[in-house]
């Protein structure tokens, strides 16, 4: 029985023939047998040499070890070894970050950044709209976009929801969005939460001023193209998809259903299980690349050093950069900031990732001492200050709003 090698160090690949991905591995094996077990894991091999194995399926399919790099591993995945049409995001996960987590002789591994080849990107359509085509619906073709996350989360009527949203669109916001976990609970059927929140919307436009909501349409597989048909018949003018929890083939369907005719939010409630450990799971860059390959216009990236949850500025670049890059034949993915964002903190995030941005904030709106209409001011009050290049303090001596929540939150 030949013994086969996976290593391939320093070898020149075809960018177009491989999937190259990086992954940070955390072992007591030497680095070189651990990157070869991964290789061997993903592609042809298995725990043990085996008969049914011979040159000709190793030298087309096996994986290479490129490069090590302390703890930095890059493996190129054969472009054959990927089935896309049948298979797709699932099948391309079950290769780059699949067995691999579960290799007892690994402590950790973390999969940290992957390319595709010109082949495969091809066979993905990326985003209808992307962030310039929802700037297109929103008139709004600089300033970062602002939104909110009605709050509280569950609980309220639809008929409350479509008065936060009026509020908040007349407050001068440009995003409105349902929570993560509202989908069509009793208190707040989605049909009527449609009809109500597309009225308050119709209402805005009349005034003059142009707003989309995204809403939440996570749900099973066989039912998601039919709700998202229906809620876009009810009046929606925005979808949400919590990919983690519904699939990277949920975005896929609803994005590429040509009935389709409204751009699709995409939440990661759940990413954090695989994304937050620095050395075991998957970079939130990564799942970047396959939402925006799958077509979401608009994806949640974390707030870039600042607010609720985790992410350092370098981490939130980076996913920025995964929505942003030329180096995918896709329209450019809407980043969205968001989690515990209050209009103090709003020019540490624009100076972090600059205009091209969806800002949002639920608590930092609703909170507002005089409401959600003067919480949605005083967001929008302390975009144009970092906008114009005010300084926020500043800027508040003149925006009684702006100064009500700095006193509130401060700036930190
Ligand atoms: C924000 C939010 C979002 C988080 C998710 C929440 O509300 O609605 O789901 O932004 O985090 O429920 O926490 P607040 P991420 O503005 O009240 O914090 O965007 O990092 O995935
Ligand atoms: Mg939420």
């Amino acid at each position: 029985m030949n013994s086969y090698s996976y290593m391939a160090l320093g070898e020149e690949l075809d960018k177009d023939a491989y999937v190259i991905t990086k992954y940070r591995v955390s072992t007591d094996l030497p680095i070189e047998k651990a990157a070869e077990a991964i290789a061997a894991e993903q592609s042809t091999g298995t725990w043990t040499g085996i008969s049914t194995l011979n040159d000709d399926v190793f030298r087309k399919y096996a994986a290479k070890v490129t490069a090590i790099d302390g703890d930095m591993v890059t493996i190129a995945y054969p472009e054959e070894d990927f089935s896309i049409r049948v298979g797709a995001v699932p099948q391309i996960l079950s290769v780059i970050s699949g067995n691999l987590y579960g290799l007892g002789a690994l402590k950790g591994v973390r999969l940290e950044d992957v390319e595709f080849p010109k082949g495969i990107l091809k066979q993905y359509k990326g985003p209808k709209f992307g962030d310039q085509g929802l700037r297109e619906i929103l008139h709004r073709p600089e300033k970062p976009l602002v939104g909110t996350i009605v709050k509280p989360k569950i609980g309220l009527s639809p008929e409350d929801t479509a008065k936060y949203i009026y509020e908040a669109g007349s407050g001068g916001l440009t995003n409105g969005k349902d929570d993560e976990t509202l989908v069509d609970q009793v208190f707040c059927p989605i049909e009527a939460r449609t009809k109500a929140v597309a009225e308050a919307l119709d209402r805005l436009r009349e005034e003059g001023h142009y707003m989309v909501h995204a809403i939440n349409i996570s749900t099973n597989g066989q039912d998601i193209l039919q709700l998202a048909e229906d809620a876009q018949s009810w009046g929606a003018t925005q979808l949400m998809v919590d990919v983690i929890t519904c699939g990277y083939g949920a975005v896929q369907a609803v994005a590429e259903d040509p009935k389709i005719k409204i751009p699709v939010h995409v939440h990661r409630t759940m990413h954090a299980a695989m994304t937050k450990d620095p050395y075991n799971g998957i970079a939130m860059r990564v799942i970047a690349k396959l939402v925006r390959m799958c077509g979401g216009d608009a994806l949640h990236i974390g707030t870039l050093g600042v607010g609720k949850m985790e992410g350092a500025i370098a981490e939130g670049k980076a996913n920025q950069d995964a929505c942003q890059s030329d180096d995918v034949p896709f329209k450019k993915v809407m980043p969205v900031c968001s989690g515990g964002m209050f209009p103090g903190i709003v020019p540490k995030v624009v100076q972090a990732a600059g205009n091209n941005v969806q800002i949002q904030a639920g608590g930092g709106v609703a909170g507002h001492p005089e409401g959600v209409r003067a919480g949605a001011k005083a967001m929008c009050q302390a975009i144009d200050s970092a906008y114009e290049g005010v300084p926020i303090e500043e800027y508040a001596k003149t925006h009684h709003e702006l100064q009500l929540a700095l006193d509130r939150w401060g700036t930190k």
